[in-house]
């Protein structure tokens, strides 16, 4: 008989998601996603100055808060039509790779690796097995027999204490967890190391933009950032060599630590790779910049529809009017006013909330739709997208991942397997590794720049009387965000977020088409309807951000988990 399971809220992200899945059979049929909190920043904004929205989106969300303040002024100097200086630009890439950087990190330890991962297990290990399974995957210098000792006798006195801290409450010794208990050590071992990593990206972003989170150095027609090789008071040659010292030691641990541990979690659960596709139509935006017109770039953008590489298109520029002219955003299953499809520029924000309803409206996310199709957005979308352009970096990295998989898991795999729960943390770990090496390219470029003698951080942006309309466009660490702006007599007259989240949380349409988190549940196996561990695999492996999804802030004093079997 069918049952009905309410996950409310689902823990390890950002944000308030509740899940809902109706299994049968030990298999999920079918799968709401609900946004539960809303505060409305696209209406805060409206009558404020263009030059101030940056500051107030990036308080949008306590995760990706650069990226925010990034696509806002994008927006902006895109309305406009203002070019900023080449080394605006190449701060602006350096801060928004090493913001991603330090968030991809953080996303597979702290967020995910305990959905794969039996800390208690790792009790059972032996320190020097473990050295020689991390030895046959990296040369990483604290894979040694003697440092997974310490980490075993440190997670003994953990448990030993009945305080569990981090690791209370975990689904331990569920039947779906499957590591060798030396697996387990070793990745017990690399969490906790992973802090020190995601730190040490914070840290280098900071030397760049004040602070983090919350960026202080970006304006509409540059940075803040004054640059001047030999004043102690301006981004000099010290504190740049700097950045490059601490990039290059997060550069390791992403290519030496991160990487083969997902290739190594992807392969010891080889069986999971069918599982977890859902919506295989996917968007990705071009990013990390390299010109002062925002027209040639790094990494890639453009769509792919139904899985079929064939049919992949391009997204060329900041000013590319099929992307602008692609995105609507449908509310007939979301908590506003109406039931209308409308691009961004036309779009209201009128909240109307009624209780849940799987047949009705049931979230405070708008369901995004890119020509009326839902759209699966993150590192895998762009990577999907890059593959299929024969974007030569994104096909080396994939196929060398690939075969990473491949050789632990004994199998040959092509790039079908990544359409899946699993795919989507390799992806991320692909993407965090090239990133890592174009921060480090970002950074050469930009000090090449800085030696010819150019030291321009600024384009002063002149507002004209009547309207004007732009679109700022980031491939964030969860994927395509946009923001939207409208500007009458200087003045913001809408403004809309059309987020990552929402693209991948956002619920059913008027054709009844569901998201892509909602199609990915479909088929999960659910192994105990009380402890429904598949279903934060598949959640988890999109990294939700729900304060983005719905613009919302942190609530205080809630319920910590509530699973309901019906
Ligand atoms: Ni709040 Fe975000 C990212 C944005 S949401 S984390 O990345 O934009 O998906
Ligand atoms: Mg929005």
């Amino acid at each position: 008989m069918a049952q009905r399971i309410t996950i409310d809220p689902i823990t390890r992200i950002e944000g308030h998601l509740r899940i809902d899945v109706e299994v049968d059979q030990g298999q999920v049929t079918k799968a709401w996603s609900s946004g539960q909190m809303w505060r409305g920043i696209e209406v805060i904004l409206q009558g404020r100055d263009p030059r101030d929205a940056w500051a107030f989106t990036q308080r949008i969300c306590g995760v990706c808060t650069t990226v925010h303040a990034l696509a806002s002024v994008r927006c902006v100097e895109n309305a406009l039509g203002l070019e900023i200086p080449m080394n605006a630009q190449y701060l602006r890439n350096i801060v928004m790779s090493l913001h991603a950087l330090q968030d991809h990190i953080v996303h597979f330890y702290v967020l995910s690796a305990l959905d794969w991962v039996d800390v208690v297990s790792a009790l059972q290990a032996d320190p020097a097995k473990t050295a020689a399974l991390a030895a046959s995957l990296s040369e990483w210098p604290n894979n040694s027999a003697k440092r997974f000792k310490a980490v075993q006798e440190q997670v003994k006195g953990i448990v030993d204490s009945g305080q569990l801290g981090p690791f209370a409450s975990g689904y331990w010794g569920h039947p779906a967890m499957k590591l060798p208990p030396e697996a387990n050590l070793m990745a017990v071992a690399h969490y906790l190391e992973a802090l020190d990593y995601q730190r040490k990206a914070s840290q280098a972003l900071a030397i760049i933009s004040g602070k983090n989170p919350h960026i202080q150095n970006v304006v509409v027609g540059g940075v803040t950032t004054a640059l001047n090789p030999d004043s102690s008071t301006a981004l000099n040659m010290e504190r740049l060599y700097w950045i490059k010292q601490l990039t290059e030691e997060v550069r390791g641990f992403i290519q030496q630590v991160y990487l083969p541990d997902v290739a190594a979690v992807g392969a010891l659960y080889a069986d999971w790779l069918p599982y977890g596709a859902g919506v295989t139509n996917y968007l990705a935006v071009p990013d990390m910049v390299l010109d002062t017109k925002s027209t040639k770039f790094d990494l890639p953008g453009g769509t792919i529809v139904d899985g079929d590489l064939s049919t992949v298109t391009s997204i060329d520029s900041f000013n590319d009017t099929a992307f602008r002219d692609g995105v609507a955003e449908n509310i007939s299953r979301a908590w506003y006013k109406g039931d209308w499809t409308r691009h961004p520029y036309e779009e209201d924000t009128v909240p109307d909330y009624s209780e849940f309803d799987a047949d009705g409206k049931y979230t405070w996310m708008k369901a995004p739709r890119f020509n009326g199709r839902p759209m699966q957005v993150g590192p895998l979308a762009q990577l999907m997208v890059g593959y299929a352009q024969g974007h030569s970096e994104i096909v080396k990295n994939v196929d060398q991942a690939l075969g990473l998989v491949g050789s632990v898991a004994g199998v040959t795999l092509g790039p079908e397997v990544l359409h899946s729960t699993l795919g989507r943390h390799v992806a991320r770990a692909v993407r965090a590794s090239m990133l890592a090496d174009l921060t480090l390219k970002h950074w050469d470029l930009l000090v090449d720049n800085i030696g010819r003698g150019d030291l321009e951080i600024f384009e002063e942006p002149v507002f004209p009387q009547g309207e004007q309309r732009g679109f700022g466009i980031h491939e964030a660490p969860r994927g395509a965000l946009s923001h939207w702006i409208v500007i009458q007599d200087g003045k913001i007259k809408n403004y809309q977020c059309v987020v990552p989240s929402t693209w991948n949380a956002g619920p059913r349409d008027e054709k009844d088409q569901p998201g892509p988190y909602e199609a990915s549940l479909v088929g999960n196996p659910i192994a105990d309807a009380e402890q429904p561990l598949e279903v934060l695999r598949t959640i988890h492996s999109f990294d939700p951000c729900i304060a983005c999804a719905v613009h919302l802030l942190d609530p205080e004093g809630r319920e910590t988990i509530r699973v309901k079997a019906v």
